[in-house]
């Protein structure tokens, strides 16, 4: 990544002599602006699908901006076009409905400010290597989408006492090759059980950050769950089938699930709520600081349904912690920011840093990996190395 912002930036001609080069470099990595043109991008870890990162100095914002917003598709973008896409709802319901886009910008109006991570984001710190995509920390963004609540257009349908799961299926479809296979092509769906399709900040989102919702994050209409992993926020939704028993997709089940014990047993439980995560922004891994010197370690910090309350910071490998300071106020849904003044020591060597976060459930950031959870639901303490010198 430092090689191509050399490269890019010396193209344009920015610089005059190589002594201002690292200083480019470590500015682009920070996400400033340069002649008024963001100095950074995605990082693409596939074309089809489609998988693009948000690079590490965007998380310095507290929305990201749409086109730097992580991409992750399973199957190839479905071409939909507003005018003929419409969303039918069928199954458990009084009377199944179809609507336009039309018919569901007419109806009430709710935005939502969410923070969207992916269940496999940091998976490439893993040791041993798991399957599947090998995400930095990057699978995690913040924005505000606005549609329609879920529940108005699951009410208009009107629900029948026997409903169980609501599943939102999306228009594109394929086959997935690798482990697990796909039973042959299916489209992506994931459910989600009725209390928490109720939940009004559950939306049907045809707006994102002020703009139609881009092909890429799902037009014309995708779902936004707050609080869950990104997978349930089906994107290209075309189809809302309500069942009688619980759904047991593809998605849900084969993927995107995890183990948990309880008396002795083993249970394959579907990925849902996002769990309690701080991650550090600044410094970046292997950065070099300079000994004795006041540093501003920031970082964000969140968890699933419920808020961040603290965040310690620990300069000596996890042997003691001190609070971080919590950034402007607790907003539902989101990540929250936070920064740890920080003296760097006055001998050379490598620091490493962690960062630990709590969430008003009492919800700790675990030190070590669960196993259990497979490839997903990576939220242990990330260990940062700096170079003091
Ligand atoms: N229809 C559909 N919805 C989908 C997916 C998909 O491949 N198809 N990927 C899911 C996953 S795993 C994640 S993490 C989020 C990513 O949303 P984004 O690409 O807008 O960041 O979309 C979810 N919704
Ligand atoms: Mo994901």
């Amino acid at each position: 990544m430092k090689i191509a912002h050399q490269q890019k930036l010396t193209r344009r001609g920015f610089l005059a002599d190589a002594s201002l080069l690292s200083v480019a470099a470590t500015l682009g990595q920070r996400g400033l602006l340069l002649g008024g043109e963001p100095a950074i991008r995605r990082i693409q870890r596939s074309e089809t699908p489609v998988l693009l990162e948000t690079p590490l100095a965007a998380l310095e914002r507290f929305a990201t901006p749409t086109d730097l917003f992580y991409v992750r598709n399973h199957f190839p973008v479905p071409a939909l076009q507003a005018d003929t896409w419409r969303l039918r709802v069928v199954g458990a319901v009084e009377r199944e409905l179809t609507l336009s886009l039309d018919d569901l910008r007419r109806m009430t109006t709710r935005s939502v400010t969410m923070t969207l991570e992916c269940a496999g984001n940091s998976r490439s710190t893993l040791n041993p290597i798991v399957r599947g995509v090998q995400w930095g920390n990057g699978a995690v963004s913040t924005a505000e989408w606005t549609g329609v609540s879920l529940i108005e257009v699951l009410n208009r349908a009107g629900l029948r006492p026997n409903a169980v799961d609501v599943v939102l299926e999306g228009a594109d479809r394929g086959e997935i090759m690798a482990e697990p296979r796909s039973p042959g092509v299916i489209h992506f769906a994931h459910s989600l059980p009725i209390a928490k399709a109720r939940q009004a900040d559950v939306i049907l989102a045809h707006r994102l950050a002020g703009a139609d919702v881009p092909a890429n994050h799902g037009f014309p209409v995708r779902v936004i769950v707050p609080g869950w992993y990104g997978m349930a926020s089906v994107k290209w939704l075309t189809r809302i089938v309500v069942t009688e028993r619980p759904y047991q997709g593809f998605f849900q089940s084969l993927d995107y699930s995890i183990y948990e014990r309880s008396q002795d047993l083993v249970t394959v439980t579907p990925l849902s709520q996002m769990q309690v995560k701080s991650m550090i922004v600044r410094p970046a891994a292997q950065e070099r600081i300079a000994p004795n010197t006041a540093y501003r370690v920031f970082g964000v910090a969140w968890t699933g349904e419920s808020e961040i309350t603290r965040v310690e910071v620990s300069a000596d490998a996890g042997r003691t912690w001190t609070a971080a300071r919590l950034l402007d106020n607790a907003r539902a849904h989101c990540w929250r920011q936070w920064e740890f003044m920080w003296r760097s020591p006055a001998q050379a060597g490598a620091v490493t840093l962690m960062a630990r976060a709590t969430d008003a459930r009492g919800h700790v950031q675990p030190m070590t990996r669960d196993t259990d959870r497979r490839n997903y639901m990576i939220n242990h303490v990330l260990p940062i190395a700096v170079d003091v010198r």
